[in-house]
């Protein structure tokens, strides 16, 4: 039964707790990446092309269709190395750098808070990142590489409706069709021209993240209990999350279990956290790149 508790809404009162804090976690999800024009998974970005993201984001979809799956992943890619980490971004990395105690939990593949120089050992990515490629028999081969290449294979390459060959197409001006859109045609993509493993060259090479079903990277999960054994956490932010996917949302609980305040930024006062408002919560809504400059500010400075 969800508590009739209300969140403080108040600045100060946050910035009071924050001052008096050594052990800090910080949740991130989609809605961190959103002001840098990258679409979350719920509302429009929730639908890529008519595939729900989510059921993309499986083995199953990849072995059904891997040509498919690639040219989801391709055009995410494709985004995330043409957006910029935003203020948001920034603001947690200088935090993670006045702060030792202070660690980033982030379900987001796009590789904006490493580019924003967050300090590697105080982010973990919990659902991998798009810029991994490993072969898809991890057992065997177990090949991984860290690739940035667009496209990853000439295949994947976002159309632009104009013969690649020609003078134009190498204007680098020119504009590529957003394949999320239906209304754009989806490139016909043979298996034979995906990327394939360079050191078994038997299998696909598959992207570096953590599908639905599958668990998550032991190094991350060894990181994260290593901290949560450190014992007492002051604070615990979920920014920019619906919190609805496990075990990543599970960490909230095991954190107010450690005697962490929960602080929650979100556009939609709806996406509270699993369980509800507690007694002492602070909620502040509205754009992560605009809150979080502000609501760090007294460990930070003036900035962003
Ligand atoms: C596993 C990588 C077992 C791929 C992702 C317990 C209960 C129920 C279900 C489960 C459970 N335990 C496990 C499950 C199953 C499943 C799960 O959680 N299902 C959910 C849907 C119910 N979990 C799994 O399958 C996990 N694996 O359990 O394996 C196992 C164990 C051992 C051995 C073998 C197997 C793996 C889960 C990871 C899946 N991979 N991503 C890819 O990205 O393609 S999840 C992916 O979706 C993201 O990483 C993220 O986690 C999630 C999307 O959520 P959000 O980031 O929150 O984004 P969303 O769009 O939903 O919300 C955006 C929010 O931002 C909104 O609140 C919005 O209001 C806000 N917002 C928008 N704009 C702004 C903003 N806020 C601030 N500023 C703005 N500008």
């Amino acid at each position: 039964m969800l508590s009739a508790v209300s969140p403080n809404t108040d600045l100060a009162s946050f910035h009071d707790h924050l001052k008096k804090s050594t052990r800090v976690l910080a949740l991130l999800g989609a809605g961190l990446s959103a002001s840098s024009g990258l679409p979350t998974f719920r509302g429009k970005g929730g639908l890529w092309r008519t595939h729900d993201a989510m059921s993309l984001a499986t083995p199953e979809a990849f072995d059904d269709d891997p040509a498919l799956v690639w040219q989801f992943y391709g055009h995410r890619r494709h985004m995330s190395l043409n957006a910029q980490p935003n203020p948001a971004h920034y603001a947690l990395a200088r935090l993670a750098e006045k702060m030792p105690g202070f660690q980033a939990l982030s379900q987001n593949v796009d590789g904006l808070s490493p580019r924003a120089n967050h300090p590697p050992g105080q982010l973990q990515l919990l659902h991998g990142s798009l810029f991994d490629v490993k072969c898809v028999d991890q057992t065997k081969c177990g090949y991984i590489e860290i690739n940035y290449e667009d496209p990853l294979v000439p295949a994947l390459a976002m159309p632009t409706g104009i013969d690649p060959t020609s003078d134009e197409a190498r204007d680098a001006a020119v504009k590529s069709h957003d394949i999320s859109d239906i209304n754009t045609a989806l490139p016909k993509v043979e298996t034979k021209d995906l990327p394939f493993c360079p050191k078994c060259s038997q299998h696909l090479l598959r992207p570096g993240v953590v599908w639905f079903g599958e668990a998550l990277p032991t190094k991350v999960l060894d990181n994260v209990d290593a901290y949560m054994r450190g014992g007492k956490i002051d604070l615990i932010m979920v920014i920019g999350t619906g919190a609805k996917v496990y075990p990543a949302s599970s960490f909230i609980g095991d954190a107010r279990e450690l005697g962490a305040k929960v602080c929650v930024v979100n556009m939609d006062a709806n996406d509270r956290p699993p369980g509800g408002w507690q007694e002492g919560d602070w909620f502040f809504e509205g754009d992560a790149a605009e809150l979080l400059p502000k609501m760090l500010e007294p460990v930070i400075g003036k900035r962003y």
